[in-house]
Parts: structure tokens; sequence; C-alpha cells
């Protein structure tokens, strides 16, 4: 029932059409290797291929206690760390979400075909809210409906996410599928993109969690600015599994997240990295994943580093972003408005 679009266009007489990408990420807290290896890192390796709209998605970091000045600092920080990994604003509309406000009309419109159970089964909101649900915010349990909100203004194909995102893609495929069906065909149903290799990396600390911002031992991620020092101490202090062989397996869940780190900066399989490392012990091979980890984020820190000194350059580049991103979010809610009957729509 939804529209599904091919890349090639909508008919065999129209242009060809590059697919529509949109991804999110929260500014809030310090960006790991997690976040790079799962989606930042994906974003900027597909770039050339697609039509990209990515975004920096601070309402969704007020879901969670936040400060004022907290959320302003990262939202510029993050802006450079994107920017410093390779997201080029000439390939890829990038911008804040609270800078585009069709975000938020166009999530109460979808709260209105979203089911309260639907939402209910989300195990991201089971996680985040620990067990803890009458006390935290009505907007983490809402925030997947802002989420397909984002994802369905830009008319979007693909979403390059990491796996602790699938569920949430699913719902905005249903919730799309639900508005199309009331109001006639107006989003388009889009598809996760997520690599079968760094979907998922896990913390440090208890390879059972996934690596996450807002962890609170910081010896749980590698956070993209960390020094090579420490770099360096936190990964000779990951925790491992019994056993002297580098091997991956469902026994070893902490060193096959190592590993899988390891094969994703080295652009190698997880068995050429088993082969490499055959008989030589978990301390050598830690202490090279150290030093690989270093040299890959050496050079992003270097370009942030730059970045950082002029933040008029990335404050610049986001209000140019925000233009674009409205343009195309204005037309879509025009559209959207008047399927549903509100903002003038009454013919
Ligand atoms: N551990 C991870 N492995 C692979 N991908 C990951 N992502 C996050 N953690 C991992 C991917 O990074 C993108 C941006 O995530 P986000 O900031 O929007 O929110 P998140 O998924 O909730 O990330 P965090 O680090 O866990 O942040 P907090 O603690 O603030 O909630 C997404 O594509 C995500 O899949």
């Amino acid at each position: 029932m939804g529209a599904e679009r091919g890349a090639t266009g909508e008919g065999p007489h129209l242009p060809a059409r590059r697919k529509r990408v949109f991804s999110g990420i929260q500014p809030s807290g310090s960006f790991h290797i997690g976040n790079y290896l799962g989606a930042i890192r994906n974003w900027v390796d597909q770039q050339a291929a697609y039509d990209n709209v990515f975004c920096i998605v601070d309402l969704h970091a007020l879901s969670l206690p936040t400060t004022r000045e907290g959320l302003s600092g990262n939202i510029l920080h993050l802006a450079n760390v994107l920017l410093a990994s390779g997201i080029d604003p000439e390939q890829s509309i990038l911008f804040v979400q609270s800078d585009v406000r069709e975000h938020t009309e166009l999530c109460w419109l979808l709260n209105s075909v979203t089911q309260f159970g639907d939402l209910r089964r989300m195990t991201q909101f089971k996680d985040k809210a620990g067990g803890k649900d009458e006390q935290v915010s009505a907007a983490l349990f809402v925030y997947p409906v802002l989420q397909a909100a984002d994802i369905l203004l830009y008319d979007t194909d693909l979403v390059p996410v990491g796996e602790d995102q699938k569920q949430h893609i699913e719902l905005t495929r249903d919730v799309a599928a639900r508005f199309n069906a009331r109001y006639g065909e107006t989003f388009v149903l889009p598809a996760p993109d997520i690599k079968p290799q760094g979907a998922r990396i896990m913390s440090l600390d208890d390879p059972t969690k996934k690596m996450s911002k807002s962890d609170p031992s910081a010896n749980a991620t590698v956070a993209l600015t960390d020094t090579p020092d420490t770099i360096r101490k936190k990964i000779r202090r990951a925790v491992t599994d019994s056993g002297s062989d580098v091997i991956a397996g469902p026994d070893k869940p902490a060193l096959t997240n190592l590993l899988s780190i390891f094969a994703l900066f080295a652009d190698l399989t997880v068995p050429e990295v088993e082969t490499r490392y055959a008989g030589k012990g978990y301390g050598a091979f830690k202490a090279d994943l150290a030093e690989l980890v270093v040299e890959r984020l050496a050079p992003i820190q270097e370009r942030l580093a730059e970045l950082e000194a002029d933040p008029a350059v990335a404050a610049r580049l986001l209000a140019e972003g925000a233009e674009r991103a409205r343009l195309r979010a204005a037309a879509k809610m025009d559209e959207v408005r008047d399927r549903v009957g509100v903002g003038g729509g009454r013919s």
C-alpha cells in the first residue's frame, strides 16, 4: 500500500533519480567509534551515490535530561565532527532539526495515526527508561514518531543506521502505510540500510551492552576526540574473554567486538584479522588495535581542531543546510496538510 520507489525514477520516461537518504544523530554527549563505524562512516562512503539529508536531531536530545549550554555546545561540536569525518555540504544537506519547524508539525499529525501499543513495544524506550516508565519524559515515549516525521518529510528511500534503530524504521514504515491508507498515497516507505559489519559496536566494559554516548562509564566507549594515550589505556583495559587465541565466536563476545572494530578500521574481514594474530595472544592484538584506532582517528581529529578554531564556518554551513532542507520540508507539508484538511486545506 505504500509508495515504494526505485532508484531509476518514477516511470520509464522519467530521468533516473538518485535514491534519497536521510539519517540523524543526536547532539548528546561524546561521539564514539560506535557512532562512527555504525553510521557516520557509511554516510560518508555513500554520499556521492545518493541524494543525502543528514540531520543533527537536537529535539530528540531533549527526550533525556539536558541543559541549554550542553545542548547548544554539542550541536556545533557535532556539526564539526561530521564535517571532519567527511560529510561534504556540497554533496549533502546538513542541518539542525529545530531549524526546520515542519519536523514537529508533521510529528503531531503522525501521532494521530500511531498506535500507543506500537510505541510501547519499542525496545529502545524500554532500555532508556530503565524500568522507570512513570518518571521519564513523554518525549522519550514519542521519540520514534518524531523520527518517523524526520524521515518521511524528505521522501526518504534509505535510512543508513546501526542495528539499534531497525525497529524504529519498521515503525516509520507502519506509520507511513497507515497514513497513506487513510489519506491517500503521500509518503514513501523507507528501508533501513544496515551494514552487516559495525551495525552494533559493543561497550568495551560490557560486551552485552551497545557502546552508547550516555553510558556513565567513560571506559565503555572510545570517543572520537580521545587522545592517543586515552585510546591506548581504554583498549588495554577493555574486557576480554577467557583463553588466549584471537578468534571470534559466540562464547567470546568481548573479543569478537574488538575483532570487528579492528576489521572495520583496517578494511579487513574478521577471519583475515584472526589469521594475522594466530598464535600471538591478546596482548599483541590489543596493542596493535590501539595503534590502529589512534592512526585512523588522527586525520579526523586534525580536521576537527581546524574547524573548531573557527566556529563561524559550521554555523554558516548549518544555516545554508537549513535553507535547503526547509524548501523540501515546506513543499511536503503543504501536500500533507492538504491531505489531512488542516492549515487551510479546506477546498
Ligand atoms: N554502538 C553502536 N554501534 C553501531 N552504531 C551505533 N549507533 C549508535 N550507537 C551505535 C548509530 O549511531 C547513529 C547515531 O545515533 P544517535 O546519536 O542518534 O543515537 P543512539 O543510537 O541512541 O546513540 P547512542 O550513542 O546510544 O547515544 P545516546 O546514548 O545519546 O542515546 C545511529 O544511526 C545509531 O544507529
